[in-house]
């Protein structure tokens, strides 16, 4: 090897970004109000940093989670903008070093938010070394800086103080909206249900199992943790489910043999949008 080649490499070895700090600096509450019409490109052009995608990552310091962020999906453009609009913002202030999944069920079945959750997880793994997996709807934006979009010790309530249930909790084991899950901890509860078809349950089972494998939740100080939603009607093909209640009372018996363990799902497309990867999935219809 030359000498340049020498230095440079020695260069290399050297220039090690700092780790970015566990609090970010210059974070506080933020003026959420839906009220604009902003076009996609206008949003890529806010956002320069953000590579193909829908992956950043902060410049002068070493975030110390690699993040997924996983959006089930269906007939929610209007959403998705506003949620991309907000969000890309938010996470690059929080310095993280994050992808954006929007996972999409194709048409003519009952929806199933839970699997497609599951199937989020196991494409990005495939994409990325994530080791935070934070599962959101496309309709909650939280209203400060400060609630970290990271995973922690236990599984983590992100969305636990929103406007719609008058930022109270509207019952102590509610586990919807935005959760974040370490990989290992998502494997330890063996990912969300398959099961739930149309609306309802699924986030409660998904409290069961965590609290079956002897975790517990975490929630930001609800100060923090204030959210708004997007308000909308219930959307076709997403019924609620009539048969919640009696899947949950067994959601221990099926923790081992029903989620990530029992996945199943044909990839339709992936897309790499400028703003987000778009995944779209066929999941069967629950038949
Ligand atoms: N989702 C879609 N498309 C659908 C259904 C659901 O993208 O057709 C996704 C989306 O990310 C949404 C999430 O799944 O944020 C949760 O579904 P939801 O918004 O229907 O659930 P939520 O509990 O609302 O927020 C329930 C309907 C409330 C109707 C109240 C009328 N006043």
């Amino acid at each position: 090897t030359s000498k340049y080649e020498n230095e440079k490499v020695s260069t290399d070895q050297n220039y090690k970004l700092a780790e970015c700090p566990e609090m970010p600096p210059d974070l506080g509450p933020l003026d959420i109000r839906f009220v604009y019409n902003t076009s996609i490109l206008k949003i890529i052009s806010q956002n320069p940093n953000i590579q193909h995608g829908g992956r950043s990552r902060p410049q002068h310091c070493m975030a110390q989670q690699k993040i997924a962020i996983i959006i089930p999906f269906r007939n929610r453009k209007s959403h998705l903008r506003t949620w991309l609009y907000y969000m890309h913002p938010f996470l690059q202030r929080q310095q993280a070093d994050y992808g954006v999944y929007v996972v999409e069920q194709i048409e003519d079945t009952l929806f199933n938010r839970a699997k497609l959750m599951n199937v989020g997880y196991a494409i990005a793994s495939k994409d990325y070394d994530y080791n935070c997996f934070i599962f959101s709807d496309v309709d909650i934006i939280p209203m400060d800086g400060r609630n970290l979009y990271r995973c922690s010790k236990n599984p983590r309530h992100m969305a636990n103080s929103v406007d719609k249930f008058n930022f109270k909790l509207p019952y102590s084991d509610i586990f919807g909206g935005v959760v974040a899950f370490t990989k290992e901890q998502f494997i330890k509860v063996n990912g969300f249900s398959n099961v739930f078809w149309g609306w309802g349950g699924e986030d409660d089972e998904l409290f069961q199992r965590v609290v079956a494998v002897g975790l517990k939740v975490d929630r930001p100080d609800q100060t923090i943790a204030r959210s708004r939603m997007i308000s909308h009607q219930r959307d076709p093909g997403n019924e609620r489910n009539g048969k919640s209640f009696s899947l949950i009372n067994k959601a221990y018996e099926r923790l081992h043999k029903d989620g990530l363990s029992s996945l199943k799902y044909t990839v339709i497309g992936i897309t790499n949008h400028k703003l987000y990867t778009k995944v779209t999935v066929d999941i069967g219809n629950g038949e």
